[in-house]
């Protein structure tokens, strides 16, 4: 298996937006409803919620699978483990199939966070439902969880290739919810019930 082989395999399997594939069956264009973005929660509040978790899962699965695969014949502590998880989650972000206009890769992200962690996965899960139900924002449950996976990792004692995967993913996913972050701070972001 060649390193810059699998980074690009990597890249391409996040490229595929499941959130806006599946809406399209449905008949709906996801960019013009709701917040516009193309994930699991925004697939939710217009199809409804076995929706979101079927995107959930796909858009997860983008991440699960290359990391995986990239334990096996590289490590976990190795470089191509940093670049894989980091272009999984840029290929969902910036994707080459949708002219590089994609989401803010949650999902995505927790799937590499399960093929490193599942422990810290399954922690990061339960913070973000917290969230959730204490806050109401999906958004910023997103970010707070990234952050508080970040913080579990460093923590652990997790080689710090695999520290600064998650805190570069971090960093990519706030900057991805700076409009989300705008309407934090003006009071309009969209408020859900879990
Ligand atoms: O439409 O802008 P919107 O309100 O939809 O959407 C904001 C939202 C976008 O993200 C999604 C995906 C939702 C997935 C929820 C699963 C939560 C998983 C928790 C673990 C996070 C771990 C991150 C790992 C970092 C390395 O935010």
């Amino acid at each position: 298996m060649d390193s810059v082989l699998l980074i690009v395999f990597s890249y391409l399997l996040g490229s595929i937006l499941f959130g806006e594939h599946i809406a399209k069956l449905k008949g709906v264009d996801i960019r013009s409803v709701g917040s516009g973005n193309v994930g699991a929660t925004n697939v939710g509040r217009v199809l409804g919620r076995k929706y979101a978790v079927l995107v959930f899962l796909l858009d997860a699965f983008k991440g699960f699978f290359p990391i995986l695969l990239s334990r096996l014949y590289f490590g976990l502590d190795s470089w191509t483990t940093f670049f894989v998880g980091l272009a999984c989650v840029l290929g969902h972000m910036y994707p080459i199939f949708h002219d590089f206009r994609g989401g803010k890769g949650v999902a995505t992200a927790s799937g590499v966070l399960l093929g490193v962690s599942p422990l810290t996965f399954l922690l990061s899960m339960i913070f973000w439902t917290l969230l959730v139900k204490l806050k109401g924002y999906v958004s910023l449950a997103s970010m707070g969880s990234s952050l508080f996976a970040t913080l579990l990792l460093l923590l652990q004692g997790y080689d710090y290739r695999v520290v600064f995967m998650s805190l570069f993913i971090t960093m990519l996913i706030v900057y991805r919810h700076k409009d989300n972050i705008k309407r934090l701070l003006e009071g309009t972001e969209h408020r859900v019930r879990l």
